[in-house]
């Protein structure tokens, strides 16, 4: 199943309604303030490090759609992850929750049955960061990105 990446017209109508809420004073903005308590009604988490970096960016208050807009970025990068996430576990056949040349191989060989050997291993070279020899998530995302840019 395909991973979402965009809200649907239900739940921005669901948020629409807990904004209300928060927004005592029918002004169509919320105090950042209470920013944290609105997202966490809404199922969604900010950070204390958001909250401060978007405070001091100047907002004070929040309007609907800066807070839509803010879910919307999250459940996007969550989506995005969750698709290298998944890519990650079809890959790594043995669950060792690390690539090995092995494993990357035959990966690799139904996207490109001409990538050799060398490749592979010059591949698992330039994106093993911390050199133990295999890619992990963080590796594999970074390998993906490259790849499909
Ligand atoms: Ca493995
Ligand atoms: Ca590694």
């Amino acid at each position: 199943m395909a991973a979402q990446l965009l809200l649907t017209e239900e739940e921005k109508a669901e948020y629409k309604a807990k904004f209300d809420k928060f927004d005592e004073n029918g002004d169509g903005t919320i105090p950042t303030r209470m920013l944290k308590f609105a997202m966490t009604a809404m199922g969604h988490d900010l950070t204390e490090a958001e909250l401060e970096n978007y405070v001091a960016k100047g907002n004070e208050t929040t309007t609907y759609s800066e807070l839509l807009t803010m879910i919307e970025v999250k459940v996007k990068l969550a989506g995005v992850y969750k698709i290298y996430s998944e890519a990650f576990l079809a890959v790594d056949k043995d669950g060792s929750n690390r690539l090995c040349a092995d494993e990357l191989r035959q990966a690799m060989f139904t996207v490109d049955p001409s990538m050799t050997e060398e490749d592979i291993n010059a591949m698992i070279e330039k994106f093993d960061f911390n050199e133990d020899g295999k890619l992990n998530l963080l590796e594999f995302m970074q390998l993906i990105i490259h790849y499909t840019r």
